[in-house]
């Protein structure tokens, strides 16, 4: 006998659903990043220019996020605009999804749910801007980031540039080497640090270029011993840096805000992104939006790559 069909269930694009069905290449993007990571009506613009950006290599976009209650992957013009420009769209890390469904509320997913979600529909790529990580204060706070945790367990590879030097960067970097998350760096052997395009620590393994990616995500999947996301580290060129001493002013004075402001939990991340938007005169929105821009067209010629390598 069939059993019945549940009540909550992933809604997918009719393009991916399409595309999926098929093998063509899929590029699971976040909608944290908009909602809460990014500055209206900048934020939608963008969201709009990844899909373009994904578009462009051949694959097919599909932004992730909750509308009243129900999990899409391949939003439209119209869901995206709900999540980037109306207030009250709770930030869901994969802890949020069930409650964000069942009160039938709008959610933006971030790299922890955005990864769990994709993966559990069967795309491969996922890109984002940063990651989230160990936060400096941890030991005493143990404020890590549910991304850590949900990169540990799912099978699927991020393109980001990084993680920001908001985190604790050494700590962040064991924490994925303790719970098996491969580390790739795209031409580089330095981990980068988001706006700057090194953190000041090295990396174990690069990669040349997109096809040699898609052979380490086929390692993955066919041996299947356990290790978790493929981590690909695209650094920003260091002539489209943040200014570094721009940067270490504004960080400075963003942590120190967090302790005046009495800020904690999921609003530390937001706090100090918008601090940054806030104190750099957009020249952090344009080197955000290039990241994310540079990381949805990576993330596009893999999932190429890797559809291109699965006959
Ligand atoms: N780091 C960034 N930009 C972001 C985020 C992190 O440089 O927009 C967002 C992502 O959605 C990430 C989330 O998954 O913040 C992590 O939040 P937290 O630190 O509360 O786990
Ligand atoms: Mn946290």
């Amino acid at each position: 006998m069939e059993p019945p069909l549940g009540r909550y269930r992933i809604r997918l694009g009719a393009d991916v659903a399409e595309a999926l069905g098929t093998g063509a290449p899929v590029v699971a993007l976040e909608s944290t990043i908009l909602s809460h990571g990014l500055p209206r009506p900048r934020n939608l613009e963008v969201g709009a220019e990844i899909e373009r950006t994904v578009r462009a290599t051949g694959a097919v976009p599909a932004t992730i996020g909750v509308l009243g209650g129900e999990i899409c992957v391949g939003l439209d013009a119209k869901q995206l605009e709900h999540l980037a420009l109306t207030d009250g769209v709770a930030k869901a890390s994969v802890r949020d999804l069930p409650v964000v469904a069942a009160k039938r509320l709008d959610g933006a997913t971030t790299v922890a749910s955005t990864a769990a979600i994709a993966a559990a529909v069967g795309i491969p790529v996922f890109a984002t801007g940063g990651l989230g990580g160990v936060h400096r204060d941890a030991s005493t706070t143990f404020d890590e980031s549910a991304d850590l945790g949900a990169l540990a367990r799912t099978p699927i590879a991020v393109v980001c540039a990084g993680v920001k030097s908001i985190l604790d960067v050494p700590a962040t970097l064991e924490r994925l080497e303790s719970s098996g998350v491969t580390v790739l760096g795209y031409r580089t052997d330095r981990f980068p640090g988001f706006y700057l395009s090194d953190s000041g620590y090295p990396i174990g393994w690069r990669a040349e270029n997109p096809e040699e990616i898609a052979d380490v995500l086929r390692a993955a999947r066919e041996l299947k011993l356990g290790s978790g996301a493929v981590v690909v580290a695209n650094p920003l060129p260091v002539d489209e840096q943040l200014d570094p001493a721009l940067h270490d002013r504004v960080l400075r004075e963003g942590l120190a805000g967090l302790e005046r402001d009495h800020v904690t939990g999921k609003d530390v991340t937001p706090y100090l992104l918008a601090h940054f938007h806030a104190s750099t005169e957009g020249a952090s929105l344009t080197v955000n939006t290039r990241i994310i821009l540079r990381n949805a067209e990576l993330a596009g010629r893999i999932a190429v790559a890797f559809a291109g390598s699965r006959t």
